[in-house]
């Protein structure tokens, strides 16, 4: 009994009655009045034991009056908010976006005025189909979305890391999300498109072939966040001063460039490593290396949207960089994590409607649902009308409205007045001339229930990104297009696919169908207008033509052992250093190994925690000793035999040839296998991982 007194009870009073608590050495000292140490309920009240329940008795029943537990238990009970119906694994970070020169003519908002303008940002990337707790890397478009808290209020530009969607219209958007997300009745597959109800509505839905070649594409399983474009998708409006409209279209490009993986390698990333994208940003930002993109805008006016090939309000087409150029107007740098995940990441509330004064909407039906939905979802998550006034989602300039009450209200209106117009002469009016007023643009015609028919070419842009990607780009459009319909179990669903393809290329189409055993081709599906085949290759939609020539912001792994040669991964570690990458060493033991000099090097990861497909690239700096253990170990094997099948490029001391070997890799080296013979050899190594990856190895291991 006294025993348990005693664990039980942090915190006693002494003589005199005054408070003493204990710390965590044991000493006793006084609680000073508001002691930011002492445990209290949510109310206030000082807490004397956090770690039983009141009881009737040593070993009798818990007691109602219990308030700490009840209040306890109560909030941990109401801990969860609902999770986005879309894009619920997501990732934030704070930076800033800076203006590089004034964009007064296009438009009057403010963010755009001033060279050198710098406004706070925060942006979400996300996953679509998976919920909260999915893995990062499922095959899906990532969602890019930019708050920019502006001097005229917040600005959200929703966007995704692909610039076309898969509907164009917005009441399609539950059938497209039902049909992806887990099947109803099973509950599976979490996070993923390869299943019949996703095949089934996309071979009936042709409008969105075009937006499956880019999710077939490895856009759709980018190497990092800090590797990704982003587009605003939709066609908006810019408005200047004397009310002159322009349209735009809004496209992020990365600084280090973009980078994507491979299929096996995104498998396997998802069970070695979840949150591999989080991490990446985390560590990124923790280390200081801001990732950087630059906003870009295609511009263009009424003449140009006429007579373009295609409807500039349809969502499931964009307009080829060659075809008008992008300009970079401002630069956004990403620096500063969140304090706080769900304060901040799941609670920012984002939504298109948020734009300027200056920035306006497009008659895209798709961007003028999205309009309507995301007031909505915000009061569904969040519980309230008041979630602006979280922090993350208040706006940063000055503001003033009659809105009050409401659940949470955390800021209420002083004073009498709460309407306007008042004689009072109080509270805020409204500003013709600062105010948010639309474009006026011309709009007549009957209501209708259809669509344009300027929507109706499903193929053309869809077969324009096909061909310009190149040779191993497409290779992994077959393949992906394999996988997925190969999860498919009817058989109408696949013969439908193939006969989609046969409309965007029929080589495409023809390599499908022999992989998942249709030895018949169907008849290409009917085409609401005849696919055209004269629309050039655009060398900006592929990734590998658009390589960053850089090693920057990439990881290569070491793996070591006990007697490595110490000045070849001294001189690894410089030359890695110097190209602004990061190397992590990968050693039988975290605690590290001594080199041969004696000196300890220390481990990130044990083989078995840090495979290969965690690293761009890798090193086998080992001693002979350590070469002979380690190719007996499964994990050591498939750490270099994963890293070759992925086309990366691989150094390797002397004493490593047998590690090799093991891993079925031939002794006749391609140009990516890299010998350190010497310590210059480590210059030679990363100057060659500037490439990313060897693909032309690809054809050759047959993943
Ligand atoms: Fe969204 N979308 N969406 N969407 N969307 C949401 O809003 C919706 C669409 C996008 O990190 C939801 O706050 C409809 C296109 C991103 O918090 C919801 C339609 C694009 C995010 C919603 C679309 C997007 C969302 C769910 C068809 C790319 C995550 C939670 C008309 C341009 C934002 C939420 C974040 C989130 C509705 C189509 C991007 C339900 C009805 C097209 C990046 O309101």
């Amino acid at each position: 009994m006294a025993r348990s007194a005693k664990q039980t009870s942090n915190k006693r009073s002494n003589i005199r009655g005054e408070k003493l608590v204990r710390g965590n050495g044991g000493e006793l000292h006084q609680m000073a009045e508001g002691d930011q140490n002492v445990l209290t309920t949510a109310q206030g009240g000082p807490v004397a034991d956090d770690q039983n329940t009141l009881k009737a008795g040593e070993r009798g029943p818990a007691l109602l009056e219990d308030f700490h537990f009840r209040e306890k238990i109560f909030h941990f009970d109401h801990e969860r908010i609902p999770e986005r119906v879309v894009h619920a694994r997501g990732y934030g970070a704070h930076g800033y976006f800076e203006t590089y020169e004034s964009l007064a003519a296009y438009t009057r908002a403010d963010i755009f005025q001033r060279a050198g303008e710098k406004t706070p940002v925060f942006v979400r990337f996300s996953t679509v189909a998976g919920s909260k707790g999915s893995f990062d890397l499922a095959r899906d478009v990532r969602g890019f979305a930019v708050k920019f808290y502006t001097k005229e209020g917040n600005w959200d530009l929703v966007g995704n890391n692909i610039p076309v969607f898969f509907i164009q219209d917005a009441i399609k958007f539950p059938d497209i999300i039902h049909s992806v997300k887990p099947e109803p009745d099973r509950g599976f597959p979490q996070a993923q498109s390869a299943h019949d109800n996703f095949w089934d509505f996309i071979s009936l839905t042709p409008e969105s072939i075009h937006m499956i070649m880019w999710i077939m594409s490895d856009r759709a399983i980018p190497r990092s966040f800090r590797f990704m474009q982003g587009f605003g998708v939709h066609t908006f409006r810019l408005v200047n001063a004397k009310n002159e409209s322009i349209f735009v279209k809004f496209i992020w490009k990365p600084k280090l460039g973009m980078q994507s993986v491979v299929w096996n390698e995104a498998v396997k990333i998802n069970g070695a490593d979840p949150d591999f994208h989080r991490r990446d940003l985390w560590n990124a930002i923790q280390s200081g290396d801001f990732p950087e993109w630059e906003l870009n805008l295609q511009l263009f006016d009424q003449n140009f949207a006429d007579s373009f090939d295609f409807d500039v309000l349809d969502p499931t087409k964009l307009i080829p960089e060659e075809v008008i150029k992008p300009m970079p107007v401002g630069r956004l740098v990403l620096d500063r994590m969140p304090e706080n995940f769900f304060a901040e990441t799941e609670q920012v509330a984002f939504m298109t409607q948020n734009v300027p004064p200056g920035i306006d909407f497009s008659n895209d039906p798709l961007l003028q649902g999205r309009n309507f939905s995301y007031l909505d979802t915000q009061l569904k998550r969040l519980g309230s009308p008041n979630f602006t006034h979280l922090p993350i989602n208040a706006p940063k300039c000055p503001f003033h409205h009659f809105q009050q009450d409401g659940h949470m209200a955390m800021r209420n209106p002083v004073g009498r007045v709460n309407y306007q117009p008042n004689s009072w002469g109080e509270g805020p009016r409204e500003s013709p001339q600062h105010g948010f007023t639309n474009f006026a643009e011309e709009i007549e015609g009957q209501k209708l229930r259809i669509r344009s028919a300027s929507f109706a070419d499903h193929y053309s842009q869809a077969r324009q990104f096909f061909i310009s990607q190149t040779a191993t780009e497409q290779r992994h459009i077959a393949m992906a297009l394999t996988f997925e319909l190969s999860k498919c179990e009817n058989p109408a669903i696949r013969e439908r696919m193939v006969a989609h393809l046969l409309n965007v290329d029929e080589t495409l189409a023809e390599t499908v169908a022999d992989k998942i055993g249709i030895e018949k081709l169907p008849e290409p599906a009917d085409a609401a207008m005849p696919p055209r085949d004269d629309l050039p290759a655009s060398p900006a939609l592929s990734i590998i033509k658009n390589g960053p020539a850089s090693f920057a912001g990439r990881k290569v792994g070491v793996l070591v052992t006990a007697g490595a040669d110490a000045g070849l991964l001294n001189a690894l570690q410089a030359e890695i250093e110097k190209e602004g990458a990061v190397m992590e060493v990968i050693a039988p033991k975290v605690g590290g190994v001594a080199a041969a000099d004696g000196t300890l090097v220390k481990g990130k990861h044990m083989i078995d925690g840090g495979p290969s497909v965690l690293f761009d690239a890798i090193a086998l700096v080992v001693s002979q000793e350590g070469a002979d253990r380690l190719q007996k170990e499964a994990a050591a094997r498939d750490f270099v035999a994963d890293a070759f099948a992925h086309c990366k490029f691989i150094a390797f001391s002397p004493e490593a040839q047998l590690l090799l070997s093991q891993a079925g890799i031939d002794p006749e080296p391609d140009e990516g296998l890299i010998a350190l013979d010497d310590q210059k050899a480590a210059g030679k190594f990363v100057e060659a991982c500037r490439k990313l990856r060897l693909w032309s190895r690809e054809t050759t291991v047959k993943l």
